[in-house]
């Protein structure tokens, strides 16, 4: 079985996407089954849906948020955990995820470029976004607190990235400077992706650029694999674990 070989000076820089998820029970999107089945996805995951159809948006998300319950990290998740606790600062996590396994599994460095599911924000003031377990009921459009009490209804909507909305600020250029750090020591590993939503999908290109050794662990051919020096097929909770030498 391959490992990543590491080094006392490796640097490695992962991006997950849903399928590390899949094993934990939480649907992906594309899979057959998957979040976007019956779902035209502007219609649900675009500032233009939110605007033509706020109900459909927070029923896509409530049903989302009930999902979660009871879910928990799977070996995938805590691998990566693992390899963070051994590696410290050596270590960075992007992930495309908004479902904060990879936090309840222990990882602390990680960026979430697509926001998170358990997060909501006001679309009128500037109040911070907050923790949000609400499955708001159906029919039911969640206002902002504070704009009530300042008699004004501004709707709430959840903190995600949604097409053609930038990704979380900073987080492409903490992963550039991660990059720069490694120098000739990086390896980058994506997991669990079909690798067809941007800019997260050309990390693998930048981390090329600087001579990185590139893993892809995932069930199918991510769509960039022609990037990456090794495609390893299969599932995350059975393979990284003794890929990162963590053990189960
Ligand atoms: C932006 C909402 C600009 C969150 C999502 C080039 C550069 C920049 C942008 C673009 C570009 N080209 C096109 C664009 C526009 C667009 C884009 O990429 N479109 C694609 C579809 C062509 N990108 C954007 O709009 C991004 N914004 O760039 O804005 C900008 C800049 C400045 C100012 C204003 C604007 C925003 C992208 C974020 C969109 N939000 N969803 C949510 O609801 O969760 S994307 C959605 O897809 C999810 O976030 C998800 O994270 C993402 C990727 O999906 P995956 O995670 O890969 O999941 P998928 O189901 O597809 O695949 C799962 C894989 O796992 C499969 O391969 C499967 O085989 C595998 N698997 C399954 N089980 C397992 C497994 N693998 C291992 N083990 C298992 N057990």
């Amino acid at each position: 079985m391959d490992s990543l070989s590491l080094t006392a000076s490796s640097h490695v820089l992962v991006l997950t996407g849903a399928g590390i998820s899949a094993e934990s029970g939480v649907p992906t999107f594309r899979d057959a089954g998957g979040l976007w089945e019956g779902h035209d996805v502007t219609a649900v995951a675009s500032p233009e849906g939110f605007a033509a159809d706020p109900l459909l948006v927070w029923r896509f998300y409530a049903q989302r948020r009930a999902g979660m319950v009871g879910i928990e990290p799977n070996a995938g998740h805590r691998a990566l955990a693992a390899l963070e606790a051994r590696l410290g600062d050596r270590f960075l996590l992007v992930t495309q995820n908004v479902d904060g396994l990879h936090r309840a599994a222990g990882s602390e460095r990680v960026l979430e470029l697509h926001g998170n599911l358990m997060t909501s924000r006001c679309t009128a003031c500037d109040r911070e976004p907050f923790a949000d377990r609400t499955a708001y009921r159906e029919g039911v459009l969640p206002l902002c607190g504070r704009c009530q009490a300042r008699g004004r209804d501004a709707l709430l909507r959840p903190h995600i990235v949604w097409f053609g909305e930038a990704v979380a600020p900073g987080a492409l250029a903490a992963a550039s400077r991660f990059m720069d750090a490694a120098g000739r020591d990086l390896i980058f590993l994506q997991v669990g992706t079909s690798a067809l939503v941007y800019p997260a999908a050309g990390l693998v290109e930048e981390a090329g650029r600087r001579q990185a050794v590139r893993w892809s662990v995932n069930v199918e051919r991510p769509a960039n694999a022609r990037h990456f020096d090794r495609v390893v097929l299969g599932r995350a909770g059975e393979i990284l674990p003794e890929l990162l030498g963590v053990g189960p």
